[in-house]
């Protein structure tokens, strides 16, 4: 090995803070200690390590940037986001899990909730006591929401759905279920719980990607809910697209934590391997991929430090986040094709954390706005000229 074996090339370490440090060091530990050993067998068995969720709540990983006052810890979103990085430094399915539930199930209660709604779900969900997960994505529409099909109508005082939402992260195991259905021609958001009768949330089976994570439909026949279960708040698309912005910050910080674990597995495993009588690492082609890997994981990480100081200061727009969604993701992509290349036939074994990351960050490239979808807000923001309409 080198004189430089970290994955903190220029130092970023010290742009940050000793609180931030700390959280990032805490989460490494719960990772390195909880998650790595038995992953594996999760990811083989397509089983999600459930035991581990009120682990989690006690450590504050779940609704981490949200306030003390709901059972929150209230972090800053540079701490947020180390906590994200850590988690998918083990496994995308593990930031999935706290990805849903603190920006996708705690955040929409927290902003469009009532008070009643907030003091009910989210010292749970904080602590891992309840799980949630949010509905969006309908069979036949995914890149396009606003094409939703699911429905709302009253009846007395209740709200009765009828829809379909597909590839719905935890939904077999949610208690809670953040609905987005048309209400009147207008986007509306409900909380439906586990057990409403007319809900039912089968598992999507036979995944090759994101296999220690639940994935699930979510169905609503004559699904009828209390009044009080739809979110004040939450009015016209925006409101889900809100959450969004939330969840893909979190995922440009988690994606450095999968591109990372690969560029530590690839450089140990080429100072290792030894072929033509020599270390693999003295090869030009092979030191090529590796600065590669280091130098687009070192401008990540710089984009998503900015990225979060930005939201810290209030001064986020969410095609910046699209900006780093995009990129932090389609890098970590191509360092762990990189990775898996340089170990070899190795590369496709579980025996290396490599491939189980390449197929995780297959799904991560696609959900919450796939790659291309990224790239037409941008594009639609610094040219004022929408690509969708
Ligand atoms: P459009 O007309 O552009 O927008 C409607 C209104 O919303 C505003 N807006 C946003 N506001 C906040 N944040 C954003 N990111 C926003 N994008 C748009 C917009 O200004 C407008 O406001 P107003 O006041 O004029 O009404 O809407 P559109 O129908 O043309 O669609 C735009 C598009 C394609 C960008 C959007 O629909 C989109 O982002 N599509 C991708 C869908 C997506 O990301 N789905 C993710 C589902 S959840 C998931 O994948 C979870 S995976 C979790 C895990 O396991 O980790
Ligand atoms: P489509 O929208 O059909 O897109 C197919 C292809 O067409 C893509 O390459 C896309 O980029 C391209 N395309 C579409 N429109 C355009 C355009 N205008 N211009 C150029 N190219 C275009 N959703 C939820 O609501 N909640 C969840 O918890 C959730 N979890 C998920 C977990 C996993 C493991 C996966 C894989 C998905 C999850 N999703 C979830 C769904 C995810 O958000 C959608 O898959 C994603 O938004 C893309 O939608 P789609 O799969 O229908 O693809």
């Amino acid at each position: 090995m080198g004189e430089f074996t970290g994955v903190d090339f220029y130092r970023v370490d010290d742009l940050l803070t000793r609180e931030e440090r700390l959280v990032r060091d805490t989460v490494r530990s719960f990772v390195e200690d909880r998650v790595i050993p038995v992953i594996d067998h999760h990811f083989e068995n397509a089983t999600f390590p459930r035991d581990l969720v009120p682990e989690m709540g006690s450590l504050g990983l779940l609704g981490a940037n949200l306030p003390e006052e709901y059972g929150c810890p209230g972090l800053a979103d540079v701490g947020y986001g180390l906590v994200m990085q850590e988690l998918e430094r083990g496994d995308s399915a593990l930031r999935s899990f706290a990805s849903v539930q603190g920006a996708l199930v705690m955040y929409p209660v927290f902003t469009f909730g009532s008070e009643a709604q907030k003091r009910r779900w989210l010292p749970a969900l904080a602590k891992g006591e309840a799980i949630g997960c949010f509905g969006l994505t309908e069979p036949d529409h995914g890149s396009n929401p606003g094409g939703m099909l699911t429905r709302a109508v009253k009846d007395g005082s209740r709200w009765v759905l009828n829809g379909t939402k597909s590839w719905i992260t935890n939904g077999t195991i949610a208690d809670v279920a953040v609905v987005w259905a048309k209400l009147d021609g207008v986007v509306r958001g409900f909380l439906v719980e586990r057990g409403t009768p007319g809900f039912s949330a089968p598992e999507i089976q036979h995944k090759m990607s994101l296999r220690a994570s639940v994935t699930s439909q979510l169905v609503f026949e004559e699904c009828s809910i209390p009044e009080e279960n739809l979110l004040p708040g939450a009015q016209g698309l925006k409101s889900p697209l809100m959450c969004l912005n939330q969840a893909r910050y979190g995922i440009a910080w988690g994606a450095l934590g999968a591109a990372m674990a690969c560029y530590h597995a690839a450089l140990e495993y080429a100072g290792a391997r030894k072929q033509f009588d020599r270390p693999i690492a003295g090869f030009q082609l092979v030191q090529e991929k590796l600065v590669y890997m280091l130098t687009e994981i070192t401008k990540g990480q710089l984009l998503a430090l900015q990225l979060g100081r930005l939201k810290e200061a209030g001064k986020l727009h969410f095609a910046q986040t699209s900006l780093a969604k995009r990129n932090n993701v389609a890098m970590a992509l191509e360092c762990a094709r990189r990775a898996r290349d340089i170990l070899g036939a190795n590369g496709i074994s579980l025996e290396f954390p490599v491939i189980r990351h390449m197929c995780n960050l297959e799904s991560v490239k696609t959900y919450e706005g796939t790659h291309d979808i990224q790239t037409l807000i941008v594009g639609g923001h610094i040219t004022g000229l929408d690509a969708f309409v």
